[in-house]
């Protein structure tokens, strides 16, 4: 008895705590695009002794959660790296896995984002996915696209010198066409070309799992970013952890405003 007094006690206080931590980051300048690559969702099902699908599973729960929580916070933008050109060459059971889950996401938690107001958005190439996972992507695009709420972007088959590639290629067109000259190239072009161009560039960049590199995430748009690495697990991730990172990234803005 006494003890799940106490337990209660614990919840009640953890939750106020978070909400006064919301209310403090509220009073200064907030991260307003925030990027997650979302790492150690395998590894987390591995040592539970579970399939490794058992983790994306359980991570695709966490992106829930944290999309509630950002949305609250007044985050603007999160983009979420799902899925990266090279994770085909993960066994084609997982793959398979994998692509079932923005099918999944939507059927479940479509109706829920509506009424929270967020737009969701893609970056990536799209044309090799499976019609499913198109088909289910394309009507959450489309029903979510008047909202102006936070904008949930997935980064799908997305790969950072993909997208520059690609982006070269559309200006080195352009030139030959005529409409613009050498002259004209410069970094605001460039970004324009980007899958991103219509977003601002994240201001905080967080990695779960420990592993510190960048795995060909937004390489060009991460450029003047803080970065923000953590040993926890995807599926472990929770509010209080985006709320380290959130604070941590105020921390260190409030060093540079102090010396400009
Ligand atoms: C995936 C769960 C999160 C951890 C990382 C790997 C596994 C949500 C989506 C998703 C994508 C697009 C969309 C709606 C939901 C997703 C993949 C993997 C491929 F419109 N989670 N999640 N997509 N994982």
């Amino acid at each position: 008895m006494i003890g799940k007094l106490i337990r209660k006690k614990q919840h009640t206080t953890k939750r106020n705590d978070l909400a006064r931590r919301i209310e403090m980051a509220q009073m200064e300048s907030r991260p307003a695009h925030i990027s997650i690559i979302m790492d150690g969702n395998g590894w987390w099902a591995t040592k539970k002794a579970l399939p490794r699908v058992v983790g994306h599973y359980e991570g695709m729960k966490t992106v829930r959660k944290i999309t509630k929580f950002a949305n609250k916070v007044g985050i603007k933008v999160l983009t979420l790296y799902a899925f990266s050109t090279e994770n085909w060459s993960r066994p084609k059971t997982e793959v398979d896995y994998l692509m079932r889950l923005p099918v999944e996401f939507l059927g479940t938690y479509l109706p829920e984002l509506i009424e929270q107001n967020v737009q969701v958005q893609m970056i990536g190439n799209h044309d090799n996915l499976p019609e499913h996972t198109k088909y289910a992507i394309k009507k959450a695009v489309e029903q979510t696209s008047r909202n102006n709420g936070l904008i949930l972007n997935f980064a799908l088959n997305y790969g950072s010198r993909d997208e520059i590639v690609q982006s070269v290629q559309q200006i080195v067109n352009k030139a030959q066409n005529g409409d613009i000259t050498c002259e004209d190239i410069c970094e605001e072009l460039v970004s324009e070309h980007l899958m991103t161009s219509h977003l601002s560039d994240p201001d905080l960049l967080i990695r779960t799992s420990g592993e510190i590199r960048l795995s060909n995430f937004m390489l060009w748009q991460l450029a003047y970013t803080e970065f923000w690495f953590t040993d926890m697990l995807w599926p472990d991730f929770d509010e209080e952890c985006l709320m380290d990172a959130i604070e941590s990234f105020q921390g260190r803005n409030r060093k540079f405003g102090g010396l400009s």
